[in-house]
């Protein structure tokens, strides 16, 4: 077994620890933030989702795995964000209502520092007017939608329903992103981008503001 064999192993197993050590190890073995992260870190969550939908695992051992996912991604963290003397452009994020899945989102999070954006992480659980009053207050380029559950992915087109209905269209371009999410649910509730994953949400992000 490699070292990033060794990462996701250990993350499976929920051994935090053992997933940050592992994770400092192959980093000094050379291998690069995004290997670590894909080949090590995403690819042990990739077998804990297998085996959570078969249930072979259950929500207790995910959640051990999903802590020691954190333990690695705050190794990585510095290197994958760097700072920059201008923000390339503004982002509020959050993860909609009903739902508290964050991973996912705090690394897309952490790519959008990386690139330079300014980033306001709204949190989990995050109902349509708390996404409303961020804009008001934050007056960020975009707005970023996650949701992991295909229960709660129709509550972005209550959020954008929202922003309408708060006359705050045209002041924002807004950003959906999530396993369940795809390009053309993202049309069909008039968001202005989707993005299958962190990397691609940052040149989602950068191209949205060069429009501006
Ligand atoms: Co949950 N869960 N979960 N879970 N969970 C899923 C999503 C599920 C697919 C598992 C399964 O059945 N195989 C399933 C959803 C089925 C569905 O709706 N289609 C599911 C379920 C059912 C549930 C519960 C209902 C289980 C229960 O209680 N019976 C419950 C719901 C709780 C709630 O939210 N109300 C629940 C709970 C949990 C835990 C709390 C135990 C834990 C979350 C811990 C946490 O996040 N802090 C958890 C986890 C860990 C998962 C799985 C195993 C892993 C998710 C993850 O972190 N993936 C997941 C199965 C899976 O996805 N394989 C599952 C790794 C992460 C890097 O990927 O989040 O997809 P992802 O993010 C990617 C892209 O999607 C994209 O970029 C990211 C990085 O590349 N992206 C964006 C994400 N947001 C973006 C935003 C963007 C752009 C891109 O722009 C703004």
């Amino acid at each position: 077994m490699n070292t990033l064999e060794k990462v996701a192993a250990a993350l499976y197993g929920g051994k935090a620890d053992e997933v940050a050590s592992l994770v400092r190890q192959a980093l000094q073995e050379r291998a690069t933030p995004a290997e670590v992260l894909k080949e090590g870190l995403i690819a042990g969550m990739d077998k804990v989702g297998c085996d959570f939908r078969e249930n072979v695992l259950y929500v207790p051992e995910v959640l051990v795995a999903s802590r020691a996912m954190h333990a690695g991604m705050d190794v990585l963290r510095p290197l994958l964000v760097s700072a920059e003397a201008s923000p390339t452009g503004t982002v509020a994020i959050g993860t909609v209502q009903g739902d508290i899945h964050d991973i996912g989102k705090n690394l897309v999070v952490m790519m959008l520092e990386g690139a330079g954006f300014q980033v306001v992480d709204l949190g989990v659980d995050v109902k349509a007017s708390q996404f409303v009053e961020a804009i008001g207050r934050l007056r960020p380029d975009i707005l970023g939608l996650s949701a992991l559950l295909s229960t709660t992915m129709p509550t972005m087109g209550n959020v954008i329903r929202a922003i309408s209905d708060a006359g705050l269209t045209g002041k924002i371009k807004i950003v959906v992103g999530g396993a369940p999410v795809t390009d053309d649910f993202a049309v069909s509730i008039g968001a202005h981008g989707y993005a299958p994953d962190a990397a691609s949400a940052v040149v989602l992000c950068r191209g949205l503001v060069k429009q501006e």
